[in-house]
């Protein structure tokens, strides 16, 4: 078990993100707080267009997001398609905290908003989304581009002193997206999964390759059966190359787990996946090793 909290994050932004996980932690001592405050400054991070009401939009021009929280107990909550709230991620923990449910959707997602108190902000375009929408208008093709359109969603996850863990994943999913389109990060097992007895896994990339392989899940049952993260991201990128053999070169995925010991994986489909890790001293971006 660590000596204190251990937070790992998709990309860049992991780095901020992870400093006010571990700032949460050293208030609170939940680890659930942690993951959901961590990912909460990116969704307010105005320079990242993949997460938060300032994402890209669908092609019709609107921007709904997608998140889910979970802990190691099984506990967990999620929405997706959801429009006009600024935290999802908060939102999918009163859904975890406050429902019977694991899931809402769309509208459901936002009266239940509304009558959690959450503020409805107005739905518009920030200035960088609208600018690419527009570029993007004018030719209107839908190809995803790897590293560039798919990149960005903000998976954490994290384990405290006593090893329970915890986890959170929130985007607004794929630029230019259909609309009512869904992606892994709020799919519990695909964008996220957590189990204290085994360990914690979550993705990031082109969210149709992930929900296919069940991409979360599948990593922590093969730590459960032994395997190192590690060994485990790797085993589950080798899947979904194998279930996406068609159109591979255009797609990019990766994953990253921590098991119940505290050790540390990543692996993605192409070069470019990249994780922060932080604990209560350091907090460093480490390049993710790929297939290709
Ligand atoms: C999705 N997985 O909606 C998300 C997109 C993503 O980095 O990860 N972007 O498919």
């Amino acid at each position: 078990k660590a000596d204190g909290p251990l937070i790992l994050s998709t990309w860049n932004h992991g780095l901020p993100a992870n400093v006010a996980a571990i700032e949460k932690f050293k208030q609170t001592g939940s680890i659930l707080d942690a993951v959901e405050t961590g990912v909460k400054d990116t969704e307010l991070d105005m320079d990242n267009l993949s997460v938060g009401l300032q994402g890209l939009p669908d092609r019709e021009g609107i921007t709904t997001l997608d998140a889910s929280i979970m802990t190691g107990d099984g506990s967990c909550g999620s929405v997706a398609f959801v429009r006009q709230i600024k935290h999802p991620i908060t939102l999918a923990r009163a859904v975890m905290e406050k429902t019977p449910h694991v899931m809402l959707a769309g509208e459901g997602a936002r009266q239940f908003a509304i009558a959690e108190g959450f503020p409805l902000e107005k739905e518009e375009l920030s200035p960088k989304a609208q600018e690419a929408y527009d570029e993007w208008k004018k030719t209107s093709k839908y190809k995803p581009v790897i590293n560039i359109e798919n990149h960005d969603t903000i998976g954490m996850i994290g384990m405290d002193d006593k090893g329970k863990l915890a986890g959170s994943c929130t985007t607004s999913g794929l630029a230019y997206k259909m609309h009512g389109r869904v992606g892994d990060s709020p799919i519990i097992g695909a964008g996220l999964y957590v189990d204290d007895e085994a360990g914690a896994a979550t993705a990031t990339g082109l969210g149709e390759s992930i929900i296919r392989i069940c991409g979360s899940f599948l990593i922590v049952e093969l730590m459960r059966q032994g395997r190192s993260p590690q060994e485990a991201c790797e085993e589950a990128v080798r899947r979904l190359i194998s279930k996406n053999r068609k159109n591979i070169a255009d797609i990019q995925a990766g994953f990253l787990a921590i098991n119940k010991d505290g050790e540390v994986g990543a692996f993605a489909v192409h070069p470019g996946f990249n994780f922060a890790k932080a604990n209560l001293t350091s907090n460093e971006l480490i390049d993710s090793k790929s297939h290709f």
